[in-house]
């Protein structure tokens, strides 16, 4: 049950991208009146028209209710609110560096709109330390007004750091029913927090402080991105000693205590590729494992792309004549992992745009998008359907495991070269 002490009249949510948005729709569908703010003016008024400007199952039709009822609207400027939420990107730079930038911009956007009683949550992932840098910048900002840093539980305006944990694919379902954890910098903006987000959330709110709630996210993709980077790992191993590493796994996951994850072309997307990197920058001489997973896990598809090549060289020697530009390669999957159509950081993507960089003609095969992206708008690359691409194309690579891949496994089968980095065979 909500902390009756506590009441949100009005949330305001600072970025509404694939997290923002989702979050803010659904604190719209409780009844709560929310201002989405995003700098994209393609967003606000995309999200204005009732319609949504990303792809996440079942947000389009919840935010066109959203919004025709009048709960939730979109502005480039911030507004007064009760509570503020930012849930903007934190990339790194080019040396592996948190880039804090956004979330700097969105405390310093809000700083001037906030009242004496507001909460503000930080739920971009983040390095520890980060939510006490942004508290400063508010603090900065308003002298006038207090912070935990300052007053702690007495401050004029509470902050908490809220990390999401939602899967892309399953945000609307896993925003409901997730466990979240709640690190207050004082004990009332844990308070706070757990009564805001206890208006949608079904999962249990669990109360931290703010730095262990940065680790916790951290922890958890940094896990995942170990435990990917084992199995890369042995399918370059098995690879060498000519055992298959998915009949390996599934053997040595028959054992009660193992539960090895599935090889593939790497490591893509937003999340698990970018944040044990804030783990090694903050204690680098003791990340030594994390460093290394992301290591194999980015060094994945260079090692995919050289087996393609060797295949590329075999196929050119056995036609006669023929050069480079003669052989045609399908490239099997785009997106970043199955059955979505999200290609951000995609090793797939990546693998594609190295292999026509070579000079050979590529058919991709990405059944989720109907145009292929600008990283790979090129002459010699074609987007295709898989029986065209299966058809035409001297080398096939699978670099990502699509269901209707899946299901055309048999076709793929036949084919005379096949290069499986996703296990479609297995
Ligand atoms: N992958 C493998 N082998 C596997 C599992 C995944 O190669 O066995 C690859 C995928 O193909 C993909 C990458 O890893 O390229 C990441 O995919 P994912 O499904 O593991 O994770 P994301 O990036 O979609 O979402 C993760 C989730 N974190 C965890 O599972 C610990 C999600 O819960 C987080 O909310 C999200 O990161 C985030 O926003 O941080």
């Amino acid at each position: 049950m909500p902390n009756s002490k506590y009441s949100f009249q009005t949330i305001s949510m600072i970025g509404l991208g694939y997290i923002g948005l989702p979050t803010a729709t659904l604190f719209a569908s409780r009844k709560k009146k929310v201002i989405g703010v995003d700098v994209s003016e393609h967003a606000v008024n995309t999200i204005n028209s009732g319609k949504i400007h990303i792809v996440e199952p079942e947000l389009d039709m919840l935010v066109h209710a959203a919004v025709t009822e009048g709960y939730l609207r979109a502005t480039r400027t911030p507004e007064p609110a009760d509570a503020f939420l930012i849930a903007v990107p934190t990339p790194f730079k080019g040396d592996h560096k948190p880039d804090l930038s956004y979330i700097e911009s969105a405390a310093k956007a809000i700083a001037p709109i906030l009242n004496k009683g507001n909460l503000v949550i930080l739920e971009s992932t983040s390095p520890v330390g980060a939510t006490e840098q942004m508290s400063a910048w508010l603090s900065e900002a308003r002298p006038d007004l207090t912070f935990p840093q300052q007053a702690g539980e007495e401050a004029d305006i509470q902050i908490a750091h809220c990390p999401e944990r939602v899967l892309p694919g399953k945000v609307v379902h896993e925003l409901v029913s997730n466990d979240r954890i709640i690190g207050g910098m004082t004990r009332k903006a844990s308070e706070m927090s757990v009564a805001l987000y206890k208006i949608f959330v079904e999962g249990a709110c669990i109360v931290t402080d703010a730095r262990t709630a940065e680790m916790c996210k951290l922890t958890e993709n940094s896990f995942r991105d170990v435990n990917i980077a084992f199995a890369n790992e042995l399918s370059m191993i098995c690879d060498k000693l000519e055992i298959n590493v998915w009949e390996l796994v599934e053997l040595a996951n028959r054992h009660p205590r193992v539960s090895i994850l599935q090889p593939g072309a790497g490591v893509g997307g937003h999340c698990i590729a970018v944040d044990p990197w804030f783990i090694v920058d903050t204690t680098p001489d003791e990340a030594r494992l994390i460093r290394t997973a992301r290591e194999v896990n980015d060094f994945k598809p260079e090692w995919v792309l050289n087996k393609i090549k060797a295949a590329v060289l075999d196929t050119m020697a056995t036609k006669q004549g023929s050069t480079i530009s003669d052989i045609k390669v399908a490239c099997l999957g785009l997106a970043f992992k199955p059955d979505i159509d999200d290609l951000r950081e995609s090793p797939a993507v990546d693998i594609t745009r190295n292999l026509a960089a070579l000079g050979c003609q590529i058919v991709a095969v990405e059944p989720n998008i109907e145009v292929l992206p600008p990283k790979l708008a090129q002459a010699n690359i074609s987007l295709a359907t898989l029986d065209e691409a299966v058809e035409t194309a001297d080398v096939i690579c699978v670099l990502v495991k699509h269901t209707p891949f899946i299901e055309a496994v048999e076709t793929l089968r036949q084919h005379a070269y096949c290069i499986d980095s996703v296990g479609i065979f297995a």
